[in-house]
């Protein structure tokens, strides 16, 4: 049977997320915080229990590669991840398995249509706090096998648009290798989206009186976003992306959103908002694109 992406979802990943949900591998203790954005995942992830799916596949900003894009490519990594930002709030153990077939699929065929891949096996790598976050935050126990794509920092060797230009191949390639292995496979794209923040921390991390958007036009560039999200206009939205990356310094600079768009073949169906939040200043929205949307519209009269 032919595989398929049965969800996508924009998933960001500050670790202060996971610090205010106390789970048990991370070591800071949190007495609450960011739980607009907390309780947002919780429906997503609630979402996702009731769908069947075999892998999670994620592109992190956080795994940045500077000649090509990498896959991870070993079943089982297993260590201590510590925010290099934020020792004091994220020391999380983790173990992850991997779907390496499904990597090694993906990095085939974007190879064959001429990009520069390669297989992390490097038994000692360290997975980075974004696709941890993430997929913690999606899928707090872990029971199903991950794929993390790096970013390849096309952004800041060349420009936004060929960086747009390259994750347009890359998920035409990952939907093409999702299709021949008969999978069910969910793809995330860890990212905020407007991405310029404090630069000093308050004493208490979680106190929510000092939350709040960095400037205003942060947050109008996020609405823009999200409204095209919201009306199915994702082709428009990855047209302005180099405008929006370059404007609000957007975490969409490292790809994910645009690979994600690529792979779900440019939604024209309406995007489901989870939450909108900030943390330390960012703009992070949680958003979900369920494929039998389309399908429902292409049935309908
Ligand atoms: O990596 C991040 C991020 N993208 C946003 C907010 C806070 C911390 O880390
Ligand atoms: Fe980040």
């Amino acid at each position: 049977m032919e595989g398929e992406i049965v969800l996508g979802a924009l998933a960001p990943h500050p670790p202060h997320l996971v610090y205010a949900e106390n789970p048990p591998e991370n070591e800071p203790n949190a007495e609450c915080g960011w739980e607009g954005l907390r309780w947002g995942y919780h429906r997503l992830a609630k979402k996702l229990s009731t769908i069947d799916y075999d892998a999670i596949v994620i592109f992190s900003p956080h795994w940045q590669t500077y000649i090509g894009t990498h896959f991870l490519g070993l079943p089982h990594f297993e260590s201590l991840s510590v925010d290099p930002v934020f020792p004091n709030l994220f020391r999380y153990s983790y173990s992850i398995d991997v779907d390496v077939d499904l990597a090694e699929a993906m990095a085939k065929e974007a190879s064959d249509a001429g990009m520069v891949t390669r297989m992390m096996q490097n038994p000692d790598f360290r997975i980075d706090y974004g696709t941890i976050v993430s997929c913690h935050m999606v899928n707090p126990n872990w029971s199903k096998p991950i794929v993390t794509i790096s970013s390849q920092r096309s952004t800041h060797y060349y420009s936004a648009e060929v960086m747009g230009e390259q994750m347009h191949e890359l998920g035409q390639a990952c939907k093409r290798a999702i299709k021949a292995s008969g999978k069910k496979v969910v793809l995330l794209s860890s990212n905020s989206l407007s991405h310029r923040h404090f630069v000093t921390e308050s004493d208490v991390p979680e106190d929510m009186s000092k939350e709040h958007i960095y400037n205003h036009s942060q947050y109008l560039w996020d609405m823009r976003m999200i409204e095209l999200m919201r009306e199915g206009r994702t082709r428009e939205m990855v047209q302005l992306m180099p405008e929006f990356t370059e404007q609000s310094i957007a975490e969409t600079d490292a790809g994910g959103l645009s690979w994600l768009m690529s792979a779900l073949d440019y939604p024209d169906y309406s995007a489901d908002v989870h939450a909108y939040g900030t943390v330390i200043g960012t703009g992070n929205a949680i958003v979900e694109w369920d494929p039998r949307e389309r399908a429902t519209l292409q049935v309908s009269p």
